[in-house]
């Protein structure tokens, strides 16, 4: 059997490191009778293409992020909700990755969609740059914010009293550097490799979401594999949970490292009271949620909330 791997993002990433320890493992472990090829952001096109490719079979696993899969399971947009997770990264990737109700109910999504919901991946703090800091909803007046085009995340930045903008991935850089927008939102990591920072002024922690993506394979290609090795397909997914987990850790703590030495960027943390107005205006879009996810999407929005407090104490 062979493998075509697609990447949202670009060599070196989370997403990128993901990818080579699974073609390692896999086809060492199935001593090459397996073969994975690996296809970096830009290779095979944009999130959105990436996902129609593994609903036809055309891609057998890809990485889809919630931010891009927001029209296509409307559900997953759990993960575009601001401050509904928790402050605790540890906690949240028990949330995710445990045997708990989300990834059972978000599974049935996904499945529907002909996508088969491999693993929830966390790769860290979604991070605001931007030419000003943004401390409150008055500093986001007016400010053209690009977004991942899911609908909560633009409702999220308009409640915010901002102008998101969704572009793909690839034009962000651009599109700074052309004043044609005034930030953007993404994880460490992704800042530094994006060179993202070299034309922001600001980086603002608010620690209002964690960016996940979704590791998603072609339903029909896995019931076709021998059993032997849709366990072992399995095995290595459950192993790479923690692997990835700390590795995302890691590349984040380095690389706001790499980003001080190399620029004068200013960097901000917002303080309770300052994530507290944010957590009020971002509470309509949950009503949102459940009204884009239904039945479902309310009993997501239960079992998150009950497992993070579960989990909190
Ligand atoms: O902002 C985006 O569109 C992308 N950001 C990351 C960190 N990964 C994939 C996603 O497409």
């Amino acid at each position: 059997p062979q493998i075509r791997f697609a990447l949202e993002e670009v060599e070196g990433s989370v997403q990128d490191a993901y990818a080579q320890r699974f073609k390692a493992l896999i086809e060492e472990r199935s001593e090459g009778r397996i073969k994975v090829n690996v296809y970096p952001y830009g290779a095979l096109g944009s999130s959105a293409q990436l996902t129609e490719q593994v609903q036809n079979g055309a891609l057998q696993f890809a990485f889809a992020s919630p931010g891009h899969l927001g029209s296509v399971v409307p559900e997953v947009q759990v993960f575009s909700l601001h401050f509904l997770f928790s402050d605790d990264e540890q906690v949240n990737q028990q949330i995710f990755t445990g045997s708990g109700e989300l990834k059972r109910l978000l599974g049935e999504a996904y499945r529907e969609r002909n996508l088969e919901l491999l693993s929830i991946v966390q790769e860290g703090w979604m991070v605001w740059t931007g030419d000003r800091p943004l401390r409150s909803p008055s500093d986001f007046e007016g400010f053209k914010i690009r977004t991942m085009p899911s609908p909560l995340l633009v409702e999220a930045y308009q409640a915010y009293g901002a102008n998101p903008t969704p572009m793909p991935y690839s034009e962000v850089y651009g599109a700074l550097q052309l004043n044609m927008i005034d930030g953007q939102v993404n994880p460490i990591f992704a800042i530094e490799e994006m060179s993202f920072y070299e034309v922001q002024e600001v980086l603002t922690f608010a620690n209002h979401l964690p960016f996940v993506s979704t590791l998603v394979a072609n339903p029909d290609f896995l019931a076709g594999l021998s059993e032997s090795d849709r366990e072992l397909v399995e095995s290595v997914r459950a192993e790479l949970d923690e692997e990835i987990f700390e590795l995302q850790q890691r590349f984040n703590r380095e690389r706001l490292e790499t980003i001080r030495e190399e620029s004068d960027i200013q960097v901000v943390r917002l303080v309770e009271e300052e994530r507290e107005v944010f957590r009020d205006a971002a509470m309509p879009v949950r009503d949102s949620y459940i009204k884009s996810a239904g039945e479902r999407g309310a009993v997501i929005l239960k079992a998150v909330t009950a497992a993070r407090n579960r989990l909190e104490q």
